[in-house]
């Protein structure tokens, strides 16, 4: 003998309209004394219905997105008389979402121990995976922009979703970095190089690894465009030679990119749209009354990124001695953290390595990077004739949320203006 039992939504202490989330069962499946059946949520709580008792779901009443409130049928349940005779009192499990609020106590519901229909606890659902975790776990989650639906084990009671596992998802997605498909990217397949050939593997440098996950967040997340252009420097490198003939053989030498770092500083001042960075929520612009630039440092371990502080305030042979202090604790590894923050626009520099462009990524939450390439002599048209300059290529590449294309080609002319006669930088 069996008996047909309807499971109705229990009092869970004057509660009207309580959304239903989930639904963990479908008509057919066998379930257990205290198996969640179903999960319930008020703006303050998920409440977990399990089984008052060991049977088959005969038929399902509600979905997910319904509303329920007490006494709702919601399913019935064949339970075996055998089974009916162990059944216990079912108590729906509620976990509190903070801030910590004293959970309303349900009242207990009648056991499934007879014959009789009696009320109980459940809701069903198509889904066969669904999260099982509390308001504010599935907030935290929304707020990092996971689908908690993909966390497919929770470390939490009875395989409950917390806020821990939320963030070892967000870790692993990270770690797997690159080819792993934010914004529904498809991952890069795996393929066995050593099938064409010898092949050895090496461990990418933590630098590396770290770098890496954030050139892919800024490629994914900033519409950028990259502008080229070239600056007449014949005059200032003519200057720069002369300094250095100045200087005794031990003084640290003045390169070009000092000149580029203050005329960039200069254009900023004039441009304060280029020393500013978007709010987390994209709403408002934070303009920068600073003027820190950040150089992007090769070392035998990856790139890193020290920041020039108040570049405003620093004249050349200041700059010149922190740029070869700073560039040479970055190949021995030794700059610490607070020497790489802060830093307003980023230049990357492979002028002593060649190049005639290249396209930076921007260094977020910075808005624009200068790139530099290798300056050569050029037969340039003065009106009259071709006349030898020394011309510099510059890449200047910008978060176009923020900066208009007029205004990233109006920044660059200043720049060059600047880098054309760095009189102009006294002004
Ligand atoms: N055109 C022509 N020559 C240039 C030049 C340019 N744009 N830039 C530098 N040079 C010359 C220098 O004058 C120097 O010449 P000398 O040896 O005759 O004095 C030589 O190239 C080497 O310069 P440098 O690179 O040591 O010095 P720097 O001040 O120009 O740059 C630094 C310093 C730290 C930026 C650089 O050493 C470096 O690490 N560059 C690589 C940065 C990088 O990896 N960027 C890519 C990031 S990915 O976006």
């Amino acid at each position: 003998m069996a008996s047909l039992i309807e499971i109705k939504v229990p009092d869970v202490g004057n509660v009207e309209n309580i959304d239903v989330v989930d639904v963990l069962v479908k008509p057919g499946d066998e379930v257990k004394l205290e198996q969640t059946l179903a999960i319930l949520e008020t703006d303050k709580a998920s409440i977990d219905l399990p089984s008052s008792a060991t049977g088959t779901v005969q038929e399902l009443f509600i979905k997910p997105g319904d509303k329920v409130s007490e006494g709702r049928l919601i399913a019935t349940v064949l339970v075996s008389d055998e089974a009916a005779s162990v059944a216990a009192p079912a108590e729906p499990v509620q976990q509190v979402a903070a801030p910590a609020e004293k959970a309303p106590e349900p009242d207990s519901q009648p056991a499934v121990a007879t014959p009789e229909p009696r009320q109980e606890i459940s809701i069903s659902s198509t889904s066969t995976h669904a999260a099982h975790a509390t308001p504010a776990v599935r907030l935290f989650a929304r707020e990092l922009g996971v689908d908690i639906n993909k966390i497919t084990t929770g470390s939490g009671r009875k395989g409950r979703i917390v806020k821990d596992d939320v963030k070892n998802f967000v870790k692993k997605a990270m770690a797997e970095g690159v080819g792993q498909g934010g914004s529904g990217i498809p991952a890069m397949p795996a393929v066995d190089f050593s099938q064409f050939g010898e092949i050895e593997e090496q461990k990418l440098s933590k630098i590396k690894r770290l770098t890496g996950q954030n050139l892919c967040r800024v490629w994914l997340n900033l519409p950028m465009v990259t502008y080229h252009d070239e600056a007449d420097i014949t005059e200032m490198e003519a200057f720069r030679v002369a300094l250095n003939a100045e200087k005794t053989k031990d003084d640290v030498k003045i390169t070009g990119l000092v000149f580029i770092i203050k005329a960039l500083v200069s254009a900023m001042e004039q441009f304060p749209q280029f020393n500013a960075s978007l709010s987390a929520d994209g709403e408002n612009l934070i303009f920068k009354k600073y003027f820190n630039i950040g150089i992007a440092v090769d070392t035998p371990n990856g790139l890193v990124v020290p920041v020039l502080r108040d570049v405003n305030r620093k004249g050349i042979n200041e700059l010149t001695a922190e740029l070869a202090e700073k560039s040479n604790k970055a190949r021995l590894g030794k700059l610490m953290p607070a020497e790489m923050q802060g830093g307003c626009i980023t230049i990357s520099s492979l002028g002593g390595i060649g190049g005639t462009a290249f396209t930076p990524i921007v260094n977020a939450p910075e808005v624009a990077i200068l790139g530099v390439t290798r300056a050569k002599m050029q037969p340039v048209w003065d009106g009259n004739a071709f006349v030898p300059r020394l011309m510099l290529p510059l890449d200047l590449t910008y978060d176009h949320r923020v900066i208009d294309g007029a205004e990233g080609a109006r920044f660059m002319a200043a720049v060059k203006q600047y880098l054309g006669d760095i009189r102009r930088l006294l002004l």
